[in-house]
């Protein structure tokens, strides 16, 4: 199997060996500047001329593939990366476990394969609209390099998924390749396509949280779909990875950074009351982590699922690391207890594993999150906060699936739609407290500094201390 290097020279940065397929590289060259104008109206606004200290992905090798330079994000080079193979792909995934992988897309799998390459298409530009604005209230030169930088990654992984579109869907891949540019984040005649992708993302609170939570989402679906028979998708997901970490590592620290510094106002203050001392109070937190977990939760679709089971039987997704954690990669006996609703109450119910995959691979998030609550909660020990954060019911706040149909507290009781209503503005993100983080969100221009809202990170990044002009006017 030959592998293509990487061509960093050409127009468009690949892999992929775009040089000697002229048809795609045409159709891309012709799409490139679409993108570009995309990325002028609805790409961070108003920072266009600034030189940010931007890691660009310059090889595939595991080690050392990022390159740190101050760079005008327009100037960034959006390029095509595959992982590559070294030998040839079985499929580990469904009724075609143990065949060779697909190296294009089989004829009754193509509509499946459109519909999730899309998907996951839209929510990377969705994401860039609905963080568009906050480079304004970045809280120092730091925070603003790493929102920047999750910016123009996102970006490309709109590349990523718009080869494949280019490369294996022909016609149709081209036109859902042009839409992607038009569907607008919030937009009530054009939205994108998943719920939590229209859902208003104004402060920095709401940044760390859906870099936390929605990002984390990103994880579990792209390691989803690195498991797919379809090996371009598998490959294309499995370098978008390597990217991820960092956008989680934001959203997880920046959380954490809060937290750190609310505990300190909290400790500040006379009357522990951390608003009072400028900061983001705990309840806020809480209800910010209401908001963006659950909404994240609609992201893995109905917890009974038949496009779940097919996907998986047809292997176009698998679960979350398939090849290591699983010996059963077929799944045809066993069965998932799922708590549904039945006549007003809460019951337990078996129903087949395959239509229970969404629910799976929501579980391995939940996990996930749940580790990093416990070790915030630690550090709210450590500095003698009495505060404790939690995660809500998978049950509460849902649209999406079985629980959309029913109104919930965040225990995961049922409750009635009057008391939802009566008690939304005690558990989710309010419009109030999304004016008051506004209103404490000034934007911090000089090296080294941070806002009065939260802690500095431990060290800097890219190899350059806190200190450093990591945004250069
Ligand atoms: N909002 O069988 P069901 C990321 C629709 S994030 C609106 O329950 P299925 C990133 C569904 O489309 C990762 N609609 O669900 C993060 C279906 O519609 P139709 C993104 C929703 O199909 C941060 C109907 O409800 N990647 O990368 O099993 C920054 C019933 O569907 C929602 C992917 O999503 C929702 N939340 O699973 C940047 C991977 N949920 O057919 C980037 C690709 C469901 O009735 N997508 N619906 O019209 C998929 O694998 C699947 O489409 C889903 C849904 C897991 C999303
Ligand atoms: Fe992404
Ligand atoms: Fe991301």
């Amino acid at each position: 199997m030959s592998i293509p290097s990487v061509d960093l020279n050409a127009k468009i940065p690949n892999n992929v060996g775009l040089a000697d397929d002229p048809k795609v590289r045409r159709a891309l060259e012709h799409w490139q500047p679409k993108y570009l104008e995309w990325w002028r109206d609805m790409g961070p606004s108003d920072f266009a001329e600034d030189q940010v200290y931007l890691r660009t992905a310059i090889s595939v090798d595991t080690d050392g593939w990022a390159h740190y330079d101050h760079v005008k994000m327009p100037d960034y080079r959006w390029g095509i990366f595959l992982t590559p193979r070294d030998r040839e792909m079985l499929i580990h995934v469904g009724d075609e476990t143990g065949k060779p992988a697909w190296e294009e897309v089989p004829g009754e799998h193509r509509n499946a394969l459109r519909r999730i390459v899309v998907t996951q298409a839209d929510t990377e530009p969705a994401s860039v609209e609905q963080q568009r604005l906050l480079g304004h209230l970045a809280p120092s030169l730091y925070d603003m390099r790493s929102l920047f930088q999750v910016n123009v990654e996102e970006g490309r992984h709109l590349w990523a998924m718009v080869y494949l579109l280019h490369k294996y869907f022909g016609r149709d891949g081209r036109d859902e390749a042009d839409e992607l540019l038009q569907r607008r984040s919030g937009d009530p005649d054009k939205p994108r396509i998943l719920g939590a992708f229209n859902q208003p993302c104004d402060h920095w609170l709401s940044f760390f949280a859906f870099t936390m939570f929605t990002d984390r989402d990103g994880k579990y679906q792209l390691a989803a779909l690195r498991e797919s028979a379809f090996d371009p998708l598998a490959r294309s997901c499995d370098f978008m990875l390597t990217e991820e970490a960092f956008h989680l590592f934001v959203g997880e620290t920046g959380l954490e950074r809060i937290i750190k510094r609310s505990a300190e106002l909290e400790r500040l203050d006379p009357n522990g009351d951390i608003r009072n001392q400028g900061g983001i109070d705990f309840e806020t937190i809480q209800r910010a982590i209401n908001y963006w977990f659950t909404y994240c939760l609609d992201l893995f679709g109905g917890e009974i699922s038949s496009n779940a089971a097919n996907y998986f039987g047809a292997g176009l997704k698998g679960r979350f690391k398939e090849a290591q954690r699983y010996t059963d990669h077929r799944v045809i006996e066993d069965h998932y207890r799922l708590t549904v609703v039945e006549e007003g109450a809460l019951k337990e119910v078996d129903i087949p594993l395959r239509n229970a995959m969404n629910e799976v691979l929501r579980d391995d998030y939940i996990k996930d999150c749940e580790r990093a609550l416990r070790k915030w909660n630690r550090l709210l020990e450590a500095m003698g906060s009495s505060t404790r954060l939690t995660l809500p019911s998978r049950r509460f706040h849902r649209h999406q699936g079985l629980y959309a149909a029913h109104a919930f507290n965040p225990a995961g009781d049922l409750v009635s739609a009057d008391e939802f209503e009566r008690r939304r503005d005690e558990w989710l993100l309010s419009p109030a407290d999304n004016e008051y983080l506004r209103s404490i969100m000034v934007r911090v221009r000089e090296p080294g500094k941070f806002a009065n809202w939260i802690a500095p990170p431990a060290k800097g990044i890219g190899g350059q201390d806190l200190d450093f002009a990591y945004v250069r006017a």
